[in-house]
């Protein structure tokens, strides 16, 4: 059985807790308190990470990290992210923020973890059916890094463990050619 720890970072109510909710079947370590930044209204915020352990169906075990997103909580990001094998960058997709935090977490990707294999989520695209996921791959490729970018809803399981197989394959083709290939 291979062990795989996945870090799932992006902007502040994109959905990281509740992916790491919904894929957990309800067992799940989570440090959510009460939010005070008023840049967002929003019950709970993270304030040091979600884990939980995820089984998947050929034995292998994914353990799901999740980071908390406000940037003053940026310090833990790369201690998060140290031994990952694969990240999840979460954009709110309703956000009018959406690219300029979109920015933000490529970039600390870039400077953390540069050759860890990633996909991108594009989350509450329900609420913002005009988006232009163009603007996305746009920024991505200007980076050199035209990484995958999946639309999803973070409280359907389904559509979690379907990026997780994206993501998976995306380790295993690394492994195969290495991060230069
Ligand atoms: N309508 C809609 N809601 C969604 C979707 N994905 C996630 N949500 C909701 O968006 C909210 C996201 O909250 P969290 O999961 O706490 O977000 P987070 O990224 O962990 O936020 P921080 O920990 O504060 O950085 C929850 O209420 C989810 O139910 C989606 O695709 N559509
Ligand atoms: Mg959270």
């Amino acid at each position: 059985m291979k062990e795989h720890k996945i870090v799932v970072m992006g902007s502040m109510g994109a959905g990281k807790s509740t992916l790491v909710r919904t894929v957990a079947n309800g067992k799940v370590v989570d440090t959510d308190v009460r939010n005070t930044d008023a840049s967002l209204a929003k019950a709970l915020t993270t304030v040091a990470m979600d884990y939980a352990d995820v089984d998947l169906p050929n034995g292998d075990r994914l353990r799901l990290v999740g980071t908390p997103g406000q940037a003053r909580f940026d310090f833990i990001w790369p201690i998060l992210l140290a031994g990952a094998a694969g990240v999840v960058v979460l954009v709110d997709g309703a956000s009018v923020e959406a690219t300029h935090q979109f920015d933000t977490y490529l970039d600390a990707l870039a400077t953390h973890a540069p050759q860890v294999p990633a996909v991108v989520g594009i989350s509450r695209l329900d609420l913002n059916p005009e988006a232009d996921l163009g603007v996305f791959y746009a920024r991505l490729e200007r980076r050199g890094r035209p990484l995958p970018v999946l639309p999803l809803d973070a409280r359907q399981s389904e559509q979690i463990l379907m990026v997780m197989d994206i993501l998976m394959s995306e380790i295993e083709s690394t492994e195969l050619v290495g991060p230069h290939g």
